[in-house]
């Protein structure tokens, strides 16, 4: 099915603000994508008719704060296929769910144990993993790239042991917008007897995701990436993980009963969500499924592709135009750096023609290291771009590049 962009983009009135005295083309979506109304109303229909804390209240009010909220862990599962909603715990975000999950499990690590992330991670699946070494003497072991920015899976085999522990990668690049072969690594890790995480939190706004099929342990994702409010994203765990695993915080609605020297813990997920969760954030998610669900994450991604191929296109007949990230299998994200150009005039020129892309390291520097650069300008589709913004983008690059010491 073909979307009907145009009345997509109606759903978003962002869209039709001016920056600069010029229309928005907003081509950063890999850092934050924009809401529906729907969304925005969700939001306001919360604090306009049911803010009151959830789980713990009994009266009208409360009942309907924690139904909205247990709405959005509902939607949230049937984004992902997870299993069950008790699956699901809500967090401020992927970098949450990801400090929770080294913060967790690794206190059943060891001096020695392994764990494995890739050459291609955010820094929010780096530095928790790098904490806890510092903390218990994990020791962490890096899948590198092969020269179009896939991963090498030959030497990921080899970095397996029965010391790996914990594999933990992204689903997709959010510089080289390569997506990674997770359930084929997540089989990988199982057979050496390793638990398998995927930092999803740029593939779940492009790609349909199914972590039964991908057979991971952890997902983990941010609503904002996904038409949705900030504040709040989801780690999804196996039961049985989940289950085992200690707290990762202390606090109210966490436990079963505290008595001094006596305190049991809540079942899953609440065992996890320690203190008032942001039970508005959460239920503002579920209008973001329902777009998602109304246009076919199918369609989404499809649309998106198509839109990040004619760019590509596009652009490559740019005179001295630098690419990164080739890989055969990628989502709508593409970096780029005009000659020697630095990445910050390049966006800060785009910037004042309306154009909105991020430039810098974009918090995965040890991969900027493997490029042996210091950033990129990366711009990054949603379903509500189009290829006359594409062709602004292409404009501008073409009317700056002259400008730019390059
Ligand atoms: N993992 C990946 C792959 C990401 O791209 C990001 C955010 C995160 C984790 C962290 O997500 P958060 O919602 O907890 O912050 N990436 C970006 C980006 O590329 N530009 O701004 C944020």
């Amino acid at each position: 099915m073909s979307l009907d962009i145009a009345a997509i983009r109606s759903q978003f009135p962002i869209l039709s603000r001016e920056v600069y005295g010029r229309p928005l083309v907003y081509l950063d979506n890999a850092a934050s994508s924009q809401a529906p109304q729907r969304v925005v109303d969700a939001i306001a229909k919360a604090y306009t008719t049911a803010k009151a804390n959830v789980h713990r209240g009994n009266h009208l009010l409360s009942h309907q704060a924690t139904d909205a909220m247990e709405a959005g862990r509902v939607a949230a599962a049937r984004l992902i296929n997870a299993p069950s909603r008790d699956e699901i715990i809500f967090t401020r975000g992927t970098t949450e769910a990801l400090n929770l999950v080294a913060a967790t499990m690794g206190q059943g690590l060891k001096a020695g144990d392994e764990v494995v992330v890739s050459a291609m991670e955010h820094h929010s699946n780096i530095v928790p993993w790098h904490l806890l070494s510092q903390r218990n003497g994990i020791v962490i072991k890096v899948i590198p790239m092969l020269p179009d920015g896939s991963l090498d899976l030959d030497a990921y085999a080899r970095l397996l042991s029965d010391r790996t522990r914990m594999v933990s990668v992204c689903h997709a690049s959010n510089v080289l917008g390569t997506i990674n072969p997770v359930k084929q690594m997540a089989a990988m890790a199982h057979k050496v007897g390793a638990l398998f995480c995927v930092d999803g939190a740029q593939s779940t706004p492009h790609a349909c995701i199914d972590v039964q099929d991908i057979d991971c342990d952890f997902f983990a994702f941010s609503s904002h990436k996904v038409y949705g409010p900030t504040g709040i994203g989801v780690l999804y765990g196996r039961r049985a993980i989940l289950e085992q695993l200690p707290p990762y915080q202390g606090g109210g609605e966490m436990i079963g009963h505290v008595h001094w020297g006596d305190i049991t813990w809540a079942d899953i997920p609440y065992k996890f969500e320690a203190g008032t969760p942001d039970y508005i954030g959460a239920a503002a998610f579920a209008a973001a499924v329902d777009f998602v669900e109304e246009l076919g994450m199918a369609n989404i991604a499809a649309h998106e592709q198509q839109l990040a191929e004619y760019a590509r296109g596009q652009m490559a007949a740019i005179p001295g135009m630098r690419f990164f990230g080739n890989a055969p299998e990628r989502c709508g994200v593409i970096s780029f750096l005009i000659g020697n150009a630095h990445h910050y005039d390049t966006g800060l020129l785009l910037d004042k023609m309306g154009i909105a892309v991020r430039t810098g390291h974009h918090c995965a520097q040890p991969l900027m290291d493997a490029l042996a650069i210091e950033g990129t300008v990366r711009a990054s589709f949603a379903v509500y771009n189009t290829e006359a913004e594409v062709d602004a983008l292409v404009a501008a690059i073409r009317r700056i590049a002259p400008l730019l010491d390059r």
